[in-house]
């Protein structure tokens, strides 16, 4: 039974000083490390927020709208982001003290300019696959964990498209391996996830 750890952008931009910072984002790096370590995973895969510097979901890209408002794009309603994680910056680097040598694969995602991808699976507009989810059904996994930044977006979107796209995978949030950007955001994700058959457990039943 193949186990997969998916750590989500755990990146500068979305840890204190990067340009999306999640409060207190940096503190999911520790539990990243601890699980990675752990040697209960077959397979462990990071995703990495990749855009270029127009890309569509930044504010800056639309006269007159400003960080956080809504926006349109893709045709649908979007969030209105600062600049951040632009390809090649130190902002798209993955956090310092994250063991990436331990990475199995790494999925970049959000490099279509026109459509934003919060999920490591596919484009918000589930047009475009990233080919994740071929890549798990090929090592044929059968449990995936999900742990990083920010919860209540790309964990969200990433945990709701494994739950969608994989039947035959069993699939779970590590819940203090998340931290999310609006608190609200975060308890309507915990209970939509549980709602989708998501399980939500704590890295300490993994390795304490
Ligand atoms: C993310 C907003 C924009 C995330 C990425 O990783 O949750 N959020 N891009
Ligand atoms: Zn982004």
């Amino acid at each position: 039974m193949t186990k997969a750890l998916l750590l989500i952008d755990i990146q500068n931009g979305f840890c204190p000083g990067g340009n999306l910072p999640v409060a207190d984002g940096d503190a999911v790096v520790p539990v990243a490390n601890r699980l990675m370590r752990s040697e209960y995973y077959d397979l462990i895969i990071a995703s990495q927020d990749w855009h270029p510097a127009d890309h569509g979901s930044f504010a800056s890209q639309h006269p007159g709208k400003h960080p956080f408002e809504m926006g349109v794009l893709a045709g649908q309603q979007q969030m209105m982001w600062p600049d951040h994680c632009v390809q090649g910056t130190d902002d798209a680097k993955f956090h310092p003290d994250l063991e990436t040598k331990l990475f199995d694969y790494v999925q970049k995602k959000g490099e279509n300019r026109t459509v934003d991808s919060y999920s490591a699976f596919r484009d918000n507009d589930r047009a475009a696959l990233t080919g994740l989810g071929q890549y798990l059904v090929g090592k044929g996994v059968a449990d995936l964990d999900i742990m990083g930044l920010a919860t209540d977006y790309c964990v969200r979107f990433s945990a709701l498209d494994a739950r969608d796209m994989l039947p035959n995978v069993t699939v779970r949030l590590i819940a203090d391996g998340c931290r999310g950007i609006d608190p609200q955001g975060v308890v309507q994700t915990l209970a939509d996830l549980r709602e989708a058959g998501v399980e939500i457990i704590d890295s300490g039943a993994i390795a304490p």
